[in-house]
């Protein structure tokens, strides 16, 4: 770890035009192999309103930092690609956002926020990029992009799934969100050769893909695990054994008490998409878009539950994260 983290800084000081600003305490968590978990920005530039944004950052760090490991929290600061960030770069980052001063960051984004000087919320794609410079393997996040309802016309197929094809960085989260067309989405997938497996920790046959707001998808998962040191495992030995340079998916069930019911949400979301459709939103609006409609049709339910998931996942990725830096040293 610690030699391969050399290297990358050497190459890219040797080509003299990337600096990615890991923090000091990253950085040094990194050298000495304690566990590192990765955290993404769009959630808070774009996913969820202010306050609740900066409070729900502030509280994922929280829950990583209790369980063991250091929260690396991804984002474009005043252009500056930062991996790991102080309290107050993080509200800097939630009330820039609140004045929609904060670009959405996904790989093609990343050179332009730059050349401006934007800050932006990384999405789980430009986290992963970001994990990966750093050498951080595992990230914890809500739910995944996707291929959106319709997809095959639209051909809205959210880099998140290409990137999670050619980036050897483990995503933790509660499935594809159920905005998405799940089916596709783990076709897609398959295609770029990317590991999905959901947590079943009770020995439950017939295992679904959760459906972020919900336990159920109607999508029998490719793969289930039964521990957190087995999803250690698979990383080690597809990315360090193996070599792969591509990603894993581990889907963490959301947990029963603040799933909300799928026919319920099911339903809010039909509504979105249409709304969506009339109001010709496409590209990298139309999730934002869907999140907030449905937030709204809740009254704010939703955003709840999402932040729970958050929380429960980053307790995951955590000891995921830990289980990993075992098997590694
Ligand atoms: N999950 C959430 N809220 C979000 C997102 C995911 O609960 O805001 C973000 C993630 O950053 C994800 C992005 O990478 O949405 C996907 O956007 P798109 O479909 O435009 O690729
Ligand atoms: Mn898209």
């Amino acid at each position: 770890m610690l030699l391969a983290h050399r290297r990358l800084l050497s190459s890219s000081q040797a080509r003299g035009s990337f600096h990615i600003d890991i923090s000091e305490e990253i950085k040094h968590a990194l050298n000495s192999s304690k566990p590192v978990v990765s955290l993404e920005s769009t959630i808070i530039t774009h996913g969820l309103p202010f306050p609740q944004n900066f409070e729900m950052a502030k509280q994922v760090e929280e829950v990583v930092r209790d369980n063991g490991a250091i929260p690396a929290t991804c984002a474009f600061i005043d252009g500056k690609p930062r991996v790991g960030l102080s309290e107050l770069s993080l509200k800097y980052l939630a009330e820039q956002a609140n004045k929609g001063k904060a670009n959405k960051v996904s790989r093609r984004d990343i050179g332009y926020t730059m050349a401006k000087g934007y800050n932006g919320g990384t999405t789980i794609a430009s986290t992963m990029i970001l994990s990966h410079m750093a050498g951080i393997k595992v990230f914890a996040t809500g739910g995944l992009g996707g291929v959106h309802k319709g997809g095959q016309n639209s051909f809205d197929v959210s880099a998140d799934l290409t990137e999670l094809g050619r980036t050897p960085v483990s995503v933790v989260c509660s499935g594809p969100k159920s905005i998405l067309d799940i089916g596709l989405t783990l076709e897609f997938l398959e295609t770029q050769g990317v590991f999905v497996g959901t947590y079943n920790d009770d020995g439950r046959l017939d295992v679904e893909v959760p459906g972020f707001y919900c336990r159920e998808s109607g999508y029998r998962s490719p793969y289930d695990f039964s521990s957190f040191e087995e999803a250690a495992s698979i990383i080690h030995n597809h990315n360090n054994i193996m070599s792969l340079n591509s990603g894993n998916i581990f889907c963490i069930p959301p947990p029963r008490e603040s799933a909300l019911s799928s026919s319920f949400i099911s339903k809010v979301i039909d509504r979105a998409n249409q709304e969506a459709i009339a109001q010709n939103i496409s590209g990298k609006n139309l999730t934002p878009f869907l999140l907030s409609k449905i937030a709204e049709e809740t009254n704010g339910k939703s955003v709840e539950c999402n932040i729970k998931f958050v929380l429960n996942n980053a307790r995951a990725a955590t000891q995921i994260a830990t289980s990993l830096s075992k098997l590694e040293n």
